[in-house]
């Protein structure tokens, strides 16, 4: 997609801090961090959140889920606990139309998902 932000960082037109990599996922630090750990997972395909998720997708999925285990290892919270998030829609303030999760850990969360 032209216009999507994380498409750009994906292809390096936007600069970005890698924390990983492979063939269906690029990994990289979020810009407004909310934990010592704050890394956005997403697919290198263009999908605008979970809820376009097709069964074409489902091992895509799974490799991002891989990837997502392998983020928390290389910022070393694989350990100590980590939590995941996905935002869909207005609601959720979803504020980037590609699909991504938050990889948040280093620090204690709530059971307040506020
Ligand atoms: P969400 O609210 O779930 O759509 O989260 C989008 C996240 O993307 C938000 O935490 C800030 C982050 N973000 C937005 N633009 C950029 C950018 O240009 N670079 C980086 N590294 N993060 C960005």
């Amino acid at each position: 997609m032209d216009d999507c932000i994380f498409c750009k960082i994906i292809k390096g037109e936007i600069p970005s801090t890698k924390v990983y990599e492979n063939q269906y996922i690029y990994a990289f630090k979020d810009i407004q961090p909310c934990a010592p750990v704050h890394v956005l997972v997403v697919p290198k395909k263009h999908i605008e959140s979970a809820q376009k998720l097709t069964d074409e997708d489902t091992a895509l999925l799974g490799e991002i889920f891989k990837g997502i285990n392998e983020v928390a290892r290389i910022t070393g919270v694989d350990k100590s606990g980590f939590r995941v998030v996905t935002n869909i829609g207005r609601d959720a303030g979803q504020s980037v139309l590609h699909l991504h999760f938050h990889v948040l850990g280093g620090r204690v969360f709530g059971a307040d998902f506020g």
